[in-house]
């Protein structure tokens, strides 16, 4: 009788390690690229990896730059609720849109891109803004069978914790790791987002 071999965990769903969101980037995340390192050992830990991308056309309407008279990071009404405006980053094709040089990719069995639809923005992974235009990755996860799944990566606050807020409404089990995310900490985003987590269920590791 042999031990069956220990099952690696299942999903690494790494979010927008992106230029734009590291230090010399449109929306820097402060120490942003600090997590890289931790990120790429933790690839080699699951039996699937995920990458996500902001991925947003020029016109996009999360960019401040397309309200005139707006500042960047002031709040607007759209149709889908709150949003905030934000600097123009993470544009199609741009540099500041490519994964972070260092970023491992050999491991990556899907790249998720998201925010390509000009009228609204998509932080998380799982659904657009209005919490109900599904991205596929829900149904790309169950048709492979990966229910536990632990999310890092930028911005703890925006696009790690509405995703994890979204795969645990979906009833699949989250870990966030926190050491292995940075938060851009808007108004008590950070703290608000931790707390929501929390509230739903969400496992946060440092
Ligand atoms: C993000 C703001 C705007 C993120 C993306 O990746 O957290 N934040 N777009
Ligand atoms: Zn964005």
């Amino acid at each position: 009788m042999h031990p069956k071999p220990e099952a690696l965990p299942d999903a690494l769903i790494v979010i927008d390690v992106q230029n734009d969101f590291c230090p010399g980037g449109s929306l820097a995340v402060t120490d942003g690229d600090a997590i890289l390192p931790r990120i790429n050992a933790m690839m080699r830990a699951f039996q699937s990896v995920v990458l996500t991308q902001d991925w947003h056309p020029a016109n996009h309407s999360s960019f401040a730059a397309n309200h005139p008279g707006a500042e960047p990071f002031s709040m607007i009404e759209m149709p889908y609720g709150p949003q905030v405006l934000w600097p123009v980053h993470c544009v199609q094709g741009s540099r500041g849109a490519d994964f972070h040089a260092d970023l491992s990719l050999d491991r990556a069995a899907m790249i998720l891109r998201k925010g390509y639809d000009p009228k609204i923005d998509s932080y998380s992974a799982f659904f657009e803004n209005d919490r109900k235009t599904p991205t596929g990755l829900e149904g790309y996860l169950r048709a492979r069978g990966l229910s536990e799944l632990t999310i890092a990566g930028l911005a703890t606050d925006f696009c790690v914790a509405y995703s994890a807020l979204d795969a645990a409404r979906l009833g699949f089990a989250v870990t966030v790791d926190l050491g292995a995310s940075r938060a851009i900490d808007l108004n008590g985003s950070l703290a608000d987002a931790i707390g929501q987590m929390r509230a739903a269920g969400v496992r946060l590791v440092d």
